[in-house]
């Protein structure tokens, strides 16, 4: 037996070296890292070191007959051809199986339960980007096999939908020292007629918390029809009223408002467009001073899903922390809404569901909103185990 060592700077060099020096029939027995050059290794560069042998009977290998060699290539083909075979064969077991089933991966179809979910979403008018959102939880949450059950499916979406959903609770009310409500918002959403429930509810009491003195300041004087409505329900409620025009005014009715518990401010309803109105509207509200003070988007629920991100977008620099929902009687689409608040962070604090002051007013709870959708078979109970708790004081 010939036994050989070859060093070099890599292992390709080596190997290079090696055949060059030794041919085919070089063997490698051991491969280690050694320094090259240097003194007793010190300082070297780094290379490596392959020692071998040559294979004795290599070179004495009978080399096969062309009959042997073109027989082994049949066969070789043959069993080549059936691995294919079974695997053509598996491979279309599985797309067979796949479209049985039908598959989220499965890239243009989708899910039928995913459709169907979409389509609700769609018919709710939640946005495109809402509703991409569950789509892609749904894809993350349930395996394949699951999909098949559309209602347990359906019930996350709706919790799903719930958990995007903020509801503020609302102001706490201490005697003598009043807490201000201001409602803002675009003309007819309910403004005035959510001011005037308020004053009732608060004003008359409930088995669950007492009268509290209310007065209400309203800066609607550019309708005289406004002021009218306004009276009359004060009128009949026996709540004072105030009309506002200027930021001193303004200060003068918060100084006599130092011995209520509640001062509900009903604002112009000018079109958000029209910028200037609400400029000197937010001068004027600005001037108020008063521990607590609370702004409130009045949105209806029937508004356009294309203008409701405008409508939030332009009363923002009123500060609104919250929206006061109305009309929920007139729609059963609030997904462009939802999506909005979703997506802007602003929660929910009072719904209206009528015309009727005052009882077409409730503090905004989870299930209540959810109740309001479309096409979705809802368990109510599940809900508001899951969510009633929330929107009550936190
Ligand atoms: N269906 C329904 N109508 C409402 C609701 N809230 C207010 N409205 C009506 O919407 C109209 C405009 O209300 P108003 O309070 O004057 O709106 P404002 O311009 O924002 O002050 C009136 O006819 C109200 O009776 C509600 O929750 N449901
Ligand atoms: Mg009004």
């Amino acid at each position: 037996m010939q036994y050989f060592t070859v060093q070099a700077r890599s292992d390709r060099e080596a190997l290079e070296k090696m055949k060059a020096s030794y041919g085919e029939e070089a063997r490698i027995l051991t491969h280690r890292t050694v320094r090259l050059g240097g003194v007793r290794g010190l300082f070297g560069l780094e290379g490596v070191e392959l020692t071998g042998y040559l294979s004795e009977d290599g070179t004495r290998r009978r080399k096969p007959t062309d009959a042997e060699e073109e027989k082994k290539k049949i066969l070789e083909n043959v069993s080549r051809e059936q691995t294919l075979q079974v695997l053509l064969k598996e491979i279309q077991g599985l797309r067979e199986s796949l479209q049985a089933h039908g598959s989220p991966s499965d890239g243009d179809r989708t899910h039928p339960t995913i459709e169907r979910i979409e389509e609700l979403l769609r018919a709710n008018e939640f946005t495109e980007e809402f509703t991409a959102g569950i789509r892609e939880r749904i894809r993350t949450t349930f395996p394949l096999e699951e999909l098949e059950s559309f209602g347990r499916v359906q019930n996350a979406v709706v919790e799903w939908i719930g958990e995007r959903i903020a509801i503020d609770p609302p102001p706490p009310l201490q005697p003598g020292k009043p807490a201000v409500v201001v409602l803002v918002g675009p003309t007819g959403v309910g403004k005035t007629t959510t001011v005037a429930k308020l004053a009732a509810v608060y004003g008359i009491g409930s088995a669950r918390s007492p009268a509290r003195r209310v007065h209400i300041l309203t800066i609607d004087n550019y309708r005289i029809a406004a002021k009218q409505q306004i009276e009359t329900y004060a009128e009949i409620m026996r709540i004072p009223v105030t009309l506002v025009e200027s930021a001193a005014d303004l200060e003068k009715a918060m100084a006599l408002a130092q011995e209520l518990d509640l001062v509900l401010v009903d604002t112009i309803g000018r079109s958000p467009r029209d910028l200037d109105k609400l400029a000197e509207m937010k001068q004027i509200l600005d001037a108020i001073a008063a521990p607590i003070k609370r702004t409130y988007l009045t949105l209806s629920a029937t508004t356009k899903a294309s203008d409701v991100e405008e409508v939030l977008r332009q009363y923002e620099p009123f500060g609104y922390r919250a929206v006061v929902l109305t009309k929920l009687d007139e729609t059963l689409r609030i997904g462009a809404v939802v999506s909005s608040l979703a997506r802007r962070a602003k929660p929910v604090a009072w719904l209206c569901d009528g015309q009727g002051v005052p009882q077409d007013i409730a503090e905004a709870t989870v299930p209540r909103l959810l109740m309001n959708m479309e096409g979705f078979r809802i368990d109510r109970g599940a809900v508001e185990a899951r969510h009633g708790a929330r929107g009550k004081a936190e």
